[in-house]
């Protein structure tokens, strides 16, 4: 993958948003430079129909569309990528079934270091601070933590995660990681255009 395609990470499911569609198009329309599909509420056929609904959007803006979690869907749709957790199915058995982008959420040098060894492309890193978007997510590790971590393996690409907003991304940019991953700045703003065009800069 390119690093320049975690610039601006958009993360969103239909809890995020109350017209999760809408807000994706004037997302993409608006710079976001990769998608993450994470939907924690449809199930069956809702669920497979979204993903494809999703997918299919940021195909017209030519922006890689990256599943969470769900292997098989990232393989059925022929997604351009896959992001696992710590709990979700482990790196090596989702790079064996899956060719594309593997991402991988890691929250110390240990996971990044496995992350890697597993064949990640990238890992996200969080959360760097306080977020509501994500009920288990750890305690967050701060800026200066998250520097550290970037240092520790500079080539390896990363995004950070968690509690990013317009008032803290510029520390976050500051660190040198490639980019920032973001739910609730963009998928809950009045004016996501704004919002995405503001965390672009
Ligand atoms: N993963 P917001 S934090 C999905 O730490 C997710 O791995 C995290 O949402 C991690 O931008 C998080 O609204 C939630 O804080 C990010």
């Amino acid at each position: 993958m390119k690093r320049e395609q975690l610039r601006t990470y958009f993360i969103m499911g239909s809890t995020d948003a109350s017209a999760p569609l809408d807000v994706l198009e004037q997302a993409l329309a608006a710079g976001v430079t990769l998608f993450q599909f994470r939907e924690k509420q449809l199930t069956g056929a809702a669920y497979e129909q979204f993903a494809r609904d999703c997918q299919a959007r940021c195909k017209q803006y030519g922006v890689p569309f990256i599943v969470n979690d769900d292997v098989a869907l990232a393989v059925k749709l022929q997604a351009d990528g896959v992001h696992v957790g710590q709990s979700d199915m482990a790196a090596t058995a989702a790079r064996a079934l899956f060719d594309g982008i593997l991402g991988v959420s890691a929250h110390n040098e240990a996971e990044i270091a496995k992350a890697i060894a597993d064949g990640a492309d990238y890992v996200g890193i969080g959360p760097i601070f306080a977020t509501t978007s994500k009920p288990d997510a750890e305690v967050p590790c701060g800026v200066e933590k998250l520097q550290a971590m970037h240092e520790a393996f500079p080539a390896l690409p990363k995004v950070a995660i968690g509690g990013i907003s317009h008032a803290n991304v510029e520390a976050v940019r500051a660190t040198g990681v490639d980019g920032v991953a973001v739910i609730s700045a963009i998928a809950g703003a009045k004016d996501v255009a704004s919002a995405v065009k503001a965390f672009n800069l």
